[in-house]
């Protein structure tokens, strides 16, 4: 039996939409939409591909050759996901020159192989080959990990540890079939992906019907949505109802929080895609790391009465699993909380009131507001407890010169958005000393909590 197909991905010239409009109807309203017309003056569209619009394979051995990239082989499963290797970019497009001469990429067993999370622009920075379009350059995750590390992991290899979550902002290459299996982004992201060339066909399933792709045991998720799905396994997948679309060159597309998707290449295909966050999506971060920890702890739940740091050890296979445990999340709330009180504290202690200003104190209560909410969730989550010390140091924090530079490049952002001229956030000592009324450490919840609606109460709004 076929798909049910039913949504339809909007498109709409990007040229012509409001930031407040995309983030009214989609970022909001958590809704898919292919956007045009955003990447005229992109040097990979120029760079990148040849005259007869195909990818300029050569200019990638010649320029990037040497960079050590992950390769799927779409051909041959591991777990969950398709079986990678490392390789260099030069070895990649030789194989992929090789295969396609033959033909049967794919077929008689050959590999299908698919260039994906190649961390291109943390490693050419200078080489600027495309510009975030304004509707997604509100992303705490780049912004967060260009500053800090999400996770440390002392038992982990830390060098490859870095490369692999020092940001996400990826570059795709793959031959006409090749395709990435069904699934929903890390952290419950949002993500975009822009093709420079080629075209890709793009299935979808809305976060209310995700179940329908699940084992009883809501365990496993169907892997790829064409092979014989087993109905016994998965009892509803022939009740869900997939959106189509296919994404053309030069078309951007959003992909909202936790919408299921599989994709696949009509044509040898380069895209360019980023993972983002903030407070319009955050919730779905920790709601996904909640569950985590609940699944993390239900697999070693015989383990409890012979552990002695039985939620050490949850928290652990938690950031295993999905990067990050409930502390790092915490500091992550707590450095974004200082630096958008920051540049609200700024901008409403400035004389310069006009539209510009107004909406990015909108936002920034917006984000206030958000991160509060998320911090009642935490702080009513009984795990939460056992996650291990956190102390942030607020007044430190604030006189830190990487927290100074944080803050400067979310307000140079908020910035760029709004049209709005930023000045440094820099905040005196006297200014800091507003800080000191309730005790500048922040340990739990509770504090973060008590913070905030502090910062509501100074700058006279409602939390
Ligand atoms: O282009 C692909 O193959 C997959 C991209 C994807 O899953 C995403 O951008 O979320």
């Amino acid at each position: 039996m076929g798909l049910k197909l039913g949504g339809k991905v909007e498109k709409v010239n990007g040229k012509e939409l409001a930031y407040s409009e995309f983030i009214e109807n989609y970022l909001k309203k958590n809704q898919p939409v292919i956007l045009t017309g955003l990447t005229d003056d992109w040097r990979a569209c120029k760079d990148w591909v040849s005259g007869e619009g195909m990818p300029n394979l050569r200019y990638f051995s010649d320029h990037f050759g040497g960079s050590i990239v992950q390769v799927a082989d779409c051909v041959t499963r591991e777990f969950t996901d398709q079986k990678r290797v490392e390789m260099s970019v030069s070895e990649f497009i030789e194989q992929w020159i090789n295969i396609s001469s033959s033909d049967n990429g794919g077929a008689d067993g050959k590999p299908l192989l698919y260039l994906k999370d190649w961390h291109f622009v943390k490693e050419y920075p200078d080489y600027v080959a495309y510009s975030t379009p304004v509707f997604f350059l509100d992303d705490w995750l780049n912004l967060y990990l260009d500053m800090y590390h999400m996770h440390d992991d002392p038992d982990s290899y830390q060098e490859r540890n870095d490369v692999n979550c020092s940001d996400y902002r990826f570059v795709y290459m793959g031959a006409k079939g090749t395709w990435t299996p069904l699934h929903a982004d890390v952290f419950r992201s949002y993500s975009w992906s822009a093709n420079v060339c080629g075209r890709k066909q793009w299935y979808f399933l809305c976060p209310s019907q995700h179940h329908l792709v699940f084992d009883r045991y809501m365990k496993s998720a169907v892997y790829d949505i064409f092979e014989d799905v087993c109905k016994l396994k998965y009892p509803g997948f022939e009740e869900a109802i997939w959106w189509e679309c296919t994404q053309e060159q030069n078309e951007i597309i959003f992909v909202p929080s936790g919408w299921y998707h599989q994709v696949h290449n009509l044509e040898d295909t380069i895209s360019i895609n980023h993972n983002w966050f903030n407070a319009c999506n955050i919730s779905w971060v920790w709601d996904l790391l909640l569950r985590e920890y609940h699944e993390a702890a239900g697999y070693i739940e015989d383990l409890k009465d012979i552990c002695d740091d039985f939620e050490g050890l949850c928290q652990r296979n938690l950031a295993a699993n999905a990067g990050m445990e409930f502390r790092d999340f915490f500091i992550f709330m707590i450095r974004f909380a200082l630096a958008n009180f920051v540049l609200l504290y700024q901008l409403t202690s400035s004389k310069v009131i006009n539209c510009s200003s107004s909406e990015m104190a909108e936002l920034l209560l917006f984000n206030l507001r958000n991160i509060k909410c998320i911090t009642l969730k935490m702080k009513s989550e009984a795990a939460w407890q056992n996650c291990g010390i956190v102390v942030i140091d607020l007044v430190e924090t604030i006189e830190d010169q990487s927290f100074m530079e944080f803050c400067n490049t979310l307000g140079r952002t908020y910035s760029k958005i709004y049209k709005f001229n930023h000045s440094q956030p820099l905040l005196e000592h006297e200014q800091i000393s507003v800080l000191y009324p309730f005790g500048s450490h922040i340990c739990n919840p509770d504090n973060l909590i008590t913070f905030l609606d502090y910062v509501f109460e100074l700058v006279g709004t409602k939390g």
